[in-house]
């Protein structure tokens, strides 16, 4: 494949980019066809509740729209072939599947909800073009009106990535079977705009030349996309209704209802001029979902519908993978008086400790789904007041921050992150028991969300930190089903930071003693039992030639690589920077950010 484009910037001309849009034909519909490839050849309906969301082109048609009622489309269509589609997961992995594929052009990729893709090829298509014959320049697809002269060479980048379309398209139906629409243009709103003028399964390119006259052929303002439904009766009221209009109408007089940014900005999308970056995307920043419905005036029946969301939510943070630190709970109520319907937010803290990550999945338990119930419903609490009727007609709930894995200089994560697992000895997970387990707080992202209000937020009490003693006792205290199936974990799923690696290696030096003398107390009776099971699972381990300070259990539990490596540099300690002896603090000194700084011995 090619390599990295995502650096070129120095093209020196007007219209230096090169950027594909794509857009999945009948999206829903389509992985129901994959799935069911009997349902390729009838009309086939999407059905959300009452609504048709889409339908594959066989029920087009008949006149098929999307989100058209159900009743009506069975009118069109009698023969209707309906699929309930509430369940978005099937969706959503053919979405992420696509988007890695998108990806193995080593480009910016921006994905824009679950059936769009921008790429921004134009590092790839400079690399293409050093090979190139620029007289022998094919275009790929469809080109929106015919070629003037050409302009500043943005002509033949155009066409060379619009071959790189054709390629994208193909990869994507030969590997996953779904047939995608492309534009290509040298912006992102061109791309976006030009996409569906040949569908389905098909492409087309726009020379920026024909960016006005193309722009004047949209029928409403509204057809522009950062124009939504207020600017668009702003621009109605100013009898701006078309795209034309907008070309047309003075920025003296946008200016009057808009900001001057803005009157600026309107301005130059009607003549599809946009400079916006496609932006990598990477993992999203919030993951929510909401319910809408007729009204809801009954606690108890909000109290279900939250129930339901959180339900499914969890799933959507399975896949997502991260641990969720911050709650978001959203009401649309009906308010006779204002005339119109509004969204009210309140979001909270959450505990980690809540969710577990085991064998590399993230679990909530049922008392850590009871436990989230009740802060929804508090939430809910303080966006309604009970002792007055109230009437909603949408409920939300989302998940707005996340807790960043440790992956720093100082991480142990930096030398585990492949793939390494080890056993369940250096398992931090929590037991329920907040104090023991939560061990990062300080980590998580900062929130994206625009509806928070951050004064109002109600904060979980932080979790204890915990007393050594307690940590050690309740660490070893390990339940037979822990012990009888040590999990495999990936390392860098532990969440631990140089700091938490080194309170473990602490308390497991703190504790070596002890070890050799199980049965002194009740703890440490079931540290011995725990450990004597550890050491059986360490198959394989040997740590005879390991110097006295280093903790057994510990050293079990690496893989046998490191276990290698570490032993050779404790035969060899003047290369390693390891500590020699205890009483030669000069050659003490680890070298910075290596795994031997986690075996210095207890002070
Ligand atoms: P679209 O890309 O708008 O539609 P589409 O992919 O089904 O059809 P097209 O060939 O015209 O691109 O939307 C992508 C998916 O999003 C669509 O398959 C179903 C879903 N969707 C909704 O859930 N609600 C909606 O209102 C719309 C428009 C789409
Ligand atoms: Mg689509």
């Amino acid at each position: 494949m090619e390599s990295s484009c995502s650096t070129f910037n120095d093209i020196d001309n007007e219209h230096p980019k090169s950027i594909i849009h794509i857009d999945i034909d009948c999206f829903y519909a389509q992985v129901e066809m994959v799935r069911s490839p009997e349902l390729c050849t009838v009309p086939l309906g999407i059905q959300q509740k009452n609504i048709v969301v889409t339908s594959n082109y066989e029920a087009r048609n008949y006149g098929i729209q999307k989100c058209m009622l159900v009743t009506e489309a069975l009118k069109l269509c009698p023969n209707l072939k309906l699929v309930n589609g509430e369940d978005l997961h099937d969706y959503r992995a053919a979405s992420n599947k696509i988007f890695a594929i998108l990806q193995s052009w080593k480009c910016p990729v921006e994905k824009l909800g679950m059936d769009e893709n921008f790429i921004d090829v134009t590092n790839l298509v400079q690399e293409r073009l050093k090979s190139t014959d620029v007289n022998n320049i094919t275009l790929s697809g469809h080109l929106y009106e015919e070629p003037s002269m050409e302009c500043c060479g943005c002509h033949n980048r155009l066409k060379i990535a619009s071959q790189i379309a054709s390629e994208v398209r193909k990869k994507v139906f030969d590997e996953l079977g779904f047939t995608i629409c492309a534009g290509i243009a040298h912006n992102k709103l061109l791309a976006k705009l030009i996409c569906p003028l040949h569908k389905p399964n098909d492409q087309t390119t726009i020379f920026p030349q024909h960016a006005v006259n193309f722009m004047a052929t949209l029928q409403s303002v509204r057809s522009i996309p950062t124009i939504g439904s207020k600017t668009t009766e702003t621009l109605i009221s100013q009898k701006v209704l078309s795209v034309s209009d907008l070309q047309q109408v003075s920025v003296e007089v946008l200016k009057k209802h808009f900001s001057s940014d803005m009157a600026v900005r309107l301005k130059k999308l009607s003549i599809g001029e946009d400079n916006t970056p496609v932006k990598q995307t990477g993992k999203p920043q919030s993951i929510g979902l909401e319910d809408s419905f007729k009204t809801v005036s009954v606690k108890s029946e909000v109290e279900e519908k939250f129930e339901a969301l959180l339900q499914r939510l969890l799933v959507l943070v399975r896949e997502d993978g991260r641990i969720p630190v911050s709650l978001r709970v959203t009401l649309r109520k009906k308010d006779a008086k204002r005339l119109s319907s509004h969204r009210e937010s309140r979001q909270c803290q959450i505990s980690p400790s809540l969710f577990t990550i085991a064998s590399g999945t993230l679990t909530v338990t049922a008392s850590g789904q009871q436990k989230l119930m009740t802060i929804i419903m508090r939430l809910f609490n303080k966006l309604i007041d009970l002792n007055k009727p109230f009437h909603l007609t949408l409920v939300g709930l989302a998940f707005t921050k996340f807790q960043e894995r440790m992956t720093g200089r100082s991480s142990i994560v930096n030398y585990l992150m492949n793939d390494i697992s080890v056993q369940s000895v250096l398992n931090l997970q929590n037991d329920g028991d907040t104090s023991v387990s939560s061990m990062d707080y300080s980590a998580a992202s900062p929130s994206s969300s625009t509806t928070t209000d951050l004064s109002d937020a109600e904060v979980e009490p932080s979790p204890k930190k915990p007393k050594k003693v307690n940590w050690i006792a309740k660490r070893r205290c390990l339940s037979k089903e822990d012990i009888a199936s040590p999990s495999k974990l990936k390392v860098g799923e532990l969440r631990l930071n140089s700091k938490e690696l080194e309170k473990v290696s602490e308390l497991r030096l703190n504790s070596r003693d002890r070890s050799l003398t199980p049965r002194a107390s009740p703890a440490k009776e079931c540290l011995s039992d725990a450990s004597d099971t550890m050491n059986d699972v360490a198959e394989g381990g040997n740590c005879d030639d390991c110097p006295s300070y280093v903790d057994k259990e510990v050293f079990n539990a690496l893989p046998d690589e490191m276990q290698q490596e570490l032993k050779t540099m404790w035969k060899n300690p003047s290369s390693s920077g390891m500590p020699v002896q205890r009483s030669s603090p000069r050659t003490n000194k680890a070298k910075p950010n290596t795994i031997l700084k986690y075996f210095v011995p207890h002070k």
